[in-house]
């Protein structure tokens, strides 16, 4: 395996229409989650992927483990729990394009996967654990859960990424702050928006961030700036890369997924960092021009053929 992750899967409710929820009368349903976004993302690229979780037994949990099946992610460390329903996410989007999610993801299926049960061969099967700030939110289960993944990845020489990923409507700054913080002495890849590193490490100033960076061994850190780009701060060097100009945004929903799938890409490649920078922040590009959380994730030859690498034609 290249990459696998453990994740929630979440039945999306896009809304046909933009603007506040409560005017929305149609949606179509899709799917979503955090880390499942990048394991697509990763797969369209090529890439060899495994998803640990846990589903609803119900019609919904299989629409989920069929669709993932189907981009060609393994899923045989994903179960269909009895008893429990499928997460569920409603979603608000406004004219800009950015957007607001609503859950019901109470008596979560993850909360089955108890530290004990990780699969120990499968983690240690792979050249990267990615793990994010949303399943760790859901309950304290899964804060363990994640915290003895990471471990097991260390342990045995699996690269671990991770990316914030903070929701506050899941859990309070206090518990995400503190989980986020016990979980960095075990990351190798930190791939963090801005504004969560500035709520992690509680200051708005560059050089106290970076000061509070030092005190861990990231092989490398990504900030985050959406529409601004992305910068690597990579042996003591910092390397930004602006995002592509994108004339209409759909939905934002998605991009720092995308940017993830794309940057562990480069990575697994060893290409430098400005290439793999610039690949990323393309890949960010082009979802938020498609609706959906993951349905904009492109396809190698149709990132190399936005970034002028390949003669194809655009969908
Ligand atoms: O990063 C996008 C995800 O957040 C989305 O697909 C679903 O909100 C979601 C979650 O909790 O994973």
């Amino acid at each position: 395996m290249d990459i696998i992750s453990i994740g929630d899967g979440l039945i999306t409710f896009d809304p046909v229409s933009k603007g506040p929820l409560r005017f929305v009368n149609q949606f179509e349903r899709k799917i979503g989650g955090a880390e499942l976004n990048v394991l697509i993302g990763c797969a369209r690229l090529g890439l060899k992927t495994g998803w640990i979780s846990r589903l609803g037994k119900d019609e919904f949990g299989r629409h989920i483990v069929n669709t993932v099946r189907g981009e060609g992610i393994d899923v045989g460390e994903v179960i269909l729990e009895e008893g429990y329903p499928t997460s569920l996410n409603f979603k608000e989007v406004q004219e800009s394009g950015a957007g607001k999610t609503f859950y019901y993801r109470h008596k979560s299926p993850t909360e089955t996967i108890t530290p004990d049960l990780l699969p120990v061969g499968y983690i240690k099967s792979s050249k990267i654990l990615h793990v994010t700030g949303v399943y760790p939110a859901i309950n304290q289960n899964n804060r363990d859960v994640i915290l003895k993944a990471i471990q097991i990845a260390k342990e045995n020489g699996v690269k671990v990424s991770f990316d914030p990923n903070i929701r506050l409507r899941l859990w309070t700054e206090e518990e995400a702050r503190e989980t986020i913080i016990s979980y960095l002495p075990y990351v190798d890849y930190l791939l963090a928006g801005k504004e969560e590193l500035e709520l992690i490490f509680q200051t708005t100033k560059t050089e106290e961030i970076i000061q509070e960076l030092s005190h861990y061994s990231f092989e490398k850190i990504v900030m985050k700036d959406g529409e601004n780009g992305a910068s690597v701060l990579l042996d003591g060097k910092w390397f930004h890369s602006k995002a592509p100009k994108v004339v209409k945004v759909v939905d934002t929903v998605g991009a720092g997924d995308g940017f993830d799938a794309g940057f562990l890409y480069g990575v697994l490649q060893n290409w430098p960092i400005e290439k793999t920078l610039e690949f990323a922040n393309t890949i960010g590009s082009m979802v938020v021009q498609v609706s959906g959380d993951n349905e904009g994730l492109p396809y190698l030859e149709e990132v190399q053929a936005k970034l002028g690498l390949l003669n194809v034609i655009e969908r």
